[in-house]
């Protein structure tokens, strides 16, 4: 099997259908290739849609496509590649959102490793290849509702974070799981401001990070992450407000206190450890009653209600169950 020869060209040397090409190439190698039995449901999926399935900046077609998890796709039309690749919050490459579509481009998804460390009985660090073998992918279609007011419907490609887990063997100690994203200067030019606390730092609690709808992520729209959602690999936690779900992660570690993120470093008052989405608790600045669908935008479009744990409540609310969610925000 060739080595993947993904994003050895800039993204901003080549046209999007290139890039688009490329990457399809790179899934079908990875296919037909020593990774494909791991591949094989995504690749699958892939031919289900085909003739369907359009390229970045169209709105893809994803009858057929079913994820094995319960409540775990969004009946919403999906938003469209463009916005979902060019509305972006990434602070690494600046605090913009167009920031990150424009300079994500220096990083340097491959070669990549996520080191797992900690209270597990199998500590170790993962080459992509090796995580992208670990379990079948399969598609979700998830909404990602930020804190600041707006919601995508993005489908995703990844798997169970729970298969990694159950891998790594975690202690009994292990009652918390922090997610370290990259933090290298010469990469990620918002790494040199004091915007956050680097690196960027998540935490959920061991329980939420094993709930099969938390996906480790690797992919959106049938292709690999382009840099500014969060390439090679995050986390996609759909209950809980975006900044939750950490992007280009190098670290996983099990500890045993609850870790502190660097969004609660940052405004402890405003951005608590559950930030479960809840239209019933406002941000201290402004209501989390509603929400902007990006794509939806208009003078007179009416905004959309915030559903409790973003529509996952079936599925994630016996998580809390007995916790005062407003102090627990
Ligand atoms: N490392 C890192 N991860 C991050 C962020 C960030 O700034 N740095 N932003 C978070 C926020 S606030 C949101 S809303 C989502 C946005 O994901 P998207 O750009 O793929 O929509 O990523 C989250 N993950
Ligand atoms: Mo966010």
């Amino acid at each position: 099997m060739k080595t993947p020869s993904l994003n050895l060209i800039p993204t901003s040397e080549i046209t999007p259908q290139a890039v688009f090409e490329a990457r399809r190439d790179w899934l079908r190698r990875m296919a037909s290739g020593a990774a494909g039995a791991a591949l094989a449901s995504w690749a699958g999926r892939e031919a289900l849609a085909q003739g369907q399935t359009q390229g970045p900046g169209k709105l893809p077609k994803l009858a057929g496509a079913k994820s094995a998890v319960p409540g775990a796709m969004t009946l919403d039309k999906p938003s469209t590649y463009q916005d979902a690749s060019s509305y972006n919050n990434f602070y690494e490459f600046g605090t913009d959102k167009a920031d990150p579509a424009r300079a994500a481009g220096t990083l340097r998804p491959r070669p990549w490793s996520v080191a797992v460390e900690g209270e597990v009985g199998k500590p170790g660090t993962f080459d992509l290849d090796s995580l992208l073998k670990l379990s079948p992918m399969e598609e979700r279609i998830y909404r990602l509702r930020c804190v600041e007011g707006w919601s995508m419907v993005i489908p995703w490609v990844g798997y169970s974070l729970a298969e990694l887990i159950k891998k790594v063997e975690p202690t009994s100690k292990a009652k918390f799981i922090e997610f370290i994203s990259l933090a290298d200067k010469a990469q990620m030019p918002g790494v040199r401001s004091g915007v956050l606390d680097w690196p960027y730092v998540e935490g959920l609690r061991i329980d939420e990070a094993m709930h099969p709808l938390t996906l480790l992520t690797f992919g959106m729209y049938g292709e690999v992450l382009p840099n500014q959602n969060g390439a090679p690999v995050r986390l996609v936690v759909p209950w809980k407000y975006g900044f939750k779900s950490a992007k280009s992660i190098v670290k996983i570690r099990f500890v045993e206190k609850q870790p502190t993120s660097s969004w609660t470093k940052a405004a402890q008052q405003e951005y608590g450890f559950y930030s479960n989405v809840n239209p019933h608790v406002d941000h201290p600045r402004w209501s989390q009653a509603t929400e902007r669908r990006i794509g939806e935008d208009g003078l007179f479009t009416k905004k959309r209600p915030t559903l409790m744990f973003n529509g996952y409540e079936a599925q994630v609310a016996s998580l809390y169950a007995g916790m005062d969610l407003k102090r627990n925000f």
